[in-house]
């Protein structure tokens, strides 16, 4: 009987840690073989040439594989796995693609990529990275990727950067994806966000010249990401209205957006006033509601222009503890505003050069902003963010503020060896690395 409960105990246990003969496979396309095992010694050629050739059929829920240097490709993945399949870096290989779909399907983990058209033959339009677009997703984690349109933007024209790739889509059809700690350079609208109950986390956008995030769904979070530098006003001949964050009314059916969380951000306008074709952002910019149930809190904001954190028609909704600035000397000074008919929210201890609140809501402790405060904000948003997800970008080396290049000491170093398989990305004890 004991023995018996030993036994249930130590099965439980097992499927617990899914730790259950997981393999790893390799893909190197140097080395590597389309008639390979995908072992270490005999990997396969190319992550597309795997897909398209059904190879991938040999790698079962819990395996991973590992990418070595070398491009690989235009993949499409597909698919409900019944436990994580892992798709990473092998430990110093920088695998590239020009393009990562993931259709449909769940339980897909993506790491430490650089995915870029520039890999490519042909340039295309649209974006760079979309899943969940076109089926039932869900537990789908795309982190530390580098997915750019090109390196270098400093000699394009308006045009170029109205035509410059989007970044990131996540699709109306998913539930539970993660977009974390990618690093998004060079885009025309570098992450759209329509999937419920979806969580966007330490992502740095730089250079774009449309919205650098749209909340589009319900349940929602969207934090410690760093949006910065935007491209292209009225005057270049770029008319879209430019965000860093704007709630994006997608939900058509209902017109109500609810249970959004945006926290920890920093928006800054542009970090090198040299730049060209510079246009003034709205920060955080949530018009179209009606907004449910949002918490809007501890974001950091410089920008040359009156949306700091602005709210439309919101109900039962938090603002506290933002900080908005600007640095530069138009009339244009970034505002707290809690526009439309609110009801039932708060306003707290937020920083700004004005206030516009809706005289139903509970005000209290909010103050004029200036550059000291806002230094200091930026600073401990800025530390708290490096103690998650470190100074500097994994794969694209760049830090997190300026464009200075360097390395963060790993916590955990990902081998070109079996490791750990990924937990379910919808574990919450996950969520945070
Ligand atoms: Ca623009
Ligand atoms: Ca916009």
């Amino acid at each position: 009987m004991r023995k018996a409960i030993v036994l249930v105990i130590i099965v439980a246990l097992i499927g617990f840690t899914g730790v259950v003969r997981a393999a790893t496979f390799y893909v190197d396309p140097a080395r590597g073989k389309a008639g390979g095992n995908g072992s270490a010694k005999r990997p396969w050629r190319t992550l597309q040439e795997v897909v398209t050739r059904g190879t991938l059929r040999k790698v079962k829920p819990g395996d991973v594989i590992f990418l070595r240097s070398g491009y690989h490709g235009d993949v499409t993945l597909s698919g409900d796995n019944k436990a994580v399949i892992t798709i990473a870096a092998a430990k110093g290989h920088k695998p590239a693609l020009s393009r990562l779909t993931i259709s449909s399907g769940s339980r897909w983990r993506i790491r430490g990529l650089s995915i870029s058209p520039a890999f490519g033959d042909k340039p295309y339009d649209g974006n760079i990275v979309k899943f969940g677009d076109s089926g039932p997703s869900s537990d789908i984690l795309i982190e530390n990727c580098f997915i750019y349109t090109a390196l270098d933007s400093s000699k394009w024209d308006t045009p170029t950067w109205k035509k410059a790739n989007d970044g990131v889509f996540m699709g109306r059809h998913g539930k539970n994806l993660i977009l974390r700690n990618n690093y998004i350079l060079n885009t025309r609208f570098a992450v759209s966000l329509c999937a419920e109950d979806s969580l966007c986390e330490g992502n740095v956008i730089t250079n774009f010249s449309a919205d650098g995030i749209r909340v589009t769904r319900d349940g929602q979070t969207v934090r410690y990401n760093v949006i910065k530098n935007n491209y292209c006003s009225a005057a270049d001949g770029d008319n879209n209205h430019d965000d860093g964050i704007q709630c994006f009314l997608f939900n058509k059916g209902t017109g109500t957006v609810r249970r959004v969380t945006v926290v920890g951000n920093i928006i800054i306008n542009r970090e090198d006033d040299r730049q060209k074709f510079h246009n003034p952002l709205q920060a955080i910019g949530f018009f179209d509601g009606p907004l449910v149930d949002f918490v809007v809190t501890d974001n950091v904001v410089l920008v040359d222009m009156w949306h700091g954190v602005s709210l439309y028609s919101a109900r039962n909704c938090r603002i506290e503890r933002n900080v908005a600035w600007s640095r530069w000397e138009s009339n244009r000074r970034p505002w707290v505003r809690l526009g439309g008919k609110s009801q039932n929210c708060t306003v707290k201890n937020n920083y700004a050069c004005s206030f516009r609140i809706d005289s139903a809501a509970v005000k209290s402790g909010n103050k004029p902003s200036n550059a000291a405060i806002y230094k200091q904000a930026l600073e401990q948003a800025h530390t708290a963010i490096v103690k998650k997800f470190g100074k500097y970008h994994p794969v694209a080396g760049y830090a997190r503020l300026g464009m200075t290049k360097g390395k963060s000491p790993r916590k955990s170093p990902a081998g070109d060896k079996p490791e750990k398989p990924a937990a379910n990305p919808s574990d919450p004890s996950q969520q945070t690395p």
